[in-house]
């Protein structure tokens, strides 16, 4: 396909309104007939389209390049090599679905060298900045103490200063970019019995987390994301969400627990920890993505989308509860890294997921829902969840974009459009991003 106006120029590459006209208009036809076949069938279909172009999801700077495991990596070609491609590629992801209007960022891998800069080139692209995030799982050239032995965690006062020091330099970071929340996931933890005392690693972390929790400025949420192993396999610091609840509980109000969906033991009731968490007032915010045998970072829904459209239904049902706006009051952000996929396609995938358990979850009857629970009425309960997820809401996502000006088929466009081609011939085969 002829790029028409759009294509490379010297801020690199955009897609253009005119070719998304085009595009949309070859597919609406087809596109109305269904729109029009689930307005007979769903009440107030209207508002459902309202919620979904509201619903915006945050890229992660780091899912932007090719993911690797310890046994190697295998580059695409026209990765990202700097924050600016990094604004680029979301910006592109943002044309295609209105629905990606924010990325997170991870320090150091991400330095602004011109915090004004990036800002006015995210405002360009029409793109926000979520969460940022701190690393002291890693050590960076020049650092002075060393990470190996856990960061806030450490025996070693020094160590943890440095920690501490870092994450208050992450938030300064986000300010100056217009972030509000700051993401502090600890790889700190013991691999071996009998390596760490428990209850003193507990208390080292939560006095560091405090210093760090002082340092937020009064609009900021601090979000504590845990994880249950990896890289330490004997014993996390953060393991699971009730011990990031307690630390989320000693520090403040402005303190919440992070939800990322790989971080689970197997077969963990998901939807249940969000209902509680909820419930408590202290769920921050999501990183999405999907798993078989533990954190695999893979494209969110693509192995487990029941279970993703049951964790939207408790939070529907918990948000609503207590009067919270569905787009603004919790971190809806992806964390995923792909191995063997265009990242690209990977996210527009991932957004799309998200997007779709979300409809599907507004489809939920919820006062029959609740009269089925207090009659005891198992099998109708389960019809009512069923009948939602059943039902193929794609084309109301669809519409939500088309009326947010972007692409009906979003990764029809991508690739009619070679954008992967043209970030090459513009960055490179052999490019790297930063990052893991
Ligand atoms: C750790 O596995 C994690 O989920 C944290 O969110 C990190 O910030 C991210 O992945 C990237 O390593
Ligand atoms: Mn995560």
């Amino acid at each position: 396909m002829p790029l028409g106006r759009g294509g490379l120029n010297n801020n690199g590459m955009r897609i253009e309104q005119d070719q998304i006209q085009q595009h949309n208009d070859k597919l609406a036809g087809k596109h109305r007939k269904k729109v029009a076949q689930l307005s007979n069938e769903i009440p107030d279909v209207k508002k459902i389209i309202r919620q979904l172009a509201a619903f915006q999801v945050a890229i992660p700077s780091w899912a932007l390049g090719t993911g690797g495991t310890r046994f190697g990596r295998f580059s695409g070609g026209g990765e990202p090599g700097t924050l600016e491609e990094k604004i680029e590629d979301v910006g592109l992801l943002h044309a295609l679905n209105q629905s990606s209007g924010a990325i997170s960022l991870h320090i150091p891998w991400d330095i602004p060298t011109s915090a004004r800069k990036i800002k006015a080139l995210a405002h360009e692209h029409g793109l926000l900045f979520d969460a940022v995030n701190s690393n002291t799982f890693q050590d960076q050239p020049g650092q002075k103490h060393s990470y190996k032995f856990g960061s806030l965690q450490h025996v070693n006062e020094k160590v943890r200063k440095q920690a501490i020091d870092h994450n208050i330099e992450v938030i300064k970071q986000g300010k100056a970019l217009g972030s509000h929340s700051l993401t502090v996931w600890l790889s700190d933890g013991s691999s071996f019995p009998g390596q760490l005392n428990f209850r003193k690693a507990f208390e080292r972390t939560l006095e560091g987390l405090r210093e760090i929790y002082a340092a937020l400025p009064s609009n900021w949420k601090l979000f504590v994301e845990y994880k249950a192993f990896e890289p330490n396999f004997y014993s996390m610091t953060v393991g699971d969400w009730g011990q990031s609840l307690l630390y989320a509980n000693k520090l403040g109000p402005k303190a919440y627990t992070l939800v990322d969906l790989g971080h689970h033991l197997p077969n963990a009731n998901i939807e249940q920890i969000v209902s509680l968490l909820l419930m408590e007032k202290k769920l921050g915010g999501f990183h999405f993505n999907d798993s078989k045998y533990g954190d695999d970072d893979l494209t969110v829904g693509s192995i487990n989308p029941y279970q993703l459209f049951l964790i939207f239904n408790e939070l529907i049902e918990g948000m609503d509860a207590r009067g919270m706006n569905h787009a603004t009051d919790l971190g809806w952000m992806i964390d995923t890294s792909h191995t063997i996929k265009d990242p690209l396609e990977d996210l527009l995938q991932s957004v799309e997921a998200i997007k779709i358990a979300y409809a599907q979850a507004l489809l939920v009857d919820r006062r029959e829902l609740n009269r089925a629970q207090e009659n005891n009425d198992v099998a109708r309960a389960q019809e009512l969840l069923q009948h939602a997820y059943r039902t193929d809401v794609r084309p109301l996502v669809a519409e939500a974009r088309l009326q947010s000006g972007a692409a009906l088929q979003p990764i029809e466009l991508f690739r009619a459009l070679s954008v992967r081609k043209q970030l090459i011939a513009e960055r490179g085969v052999k490019t790297k991003a930063t990052g893991l």
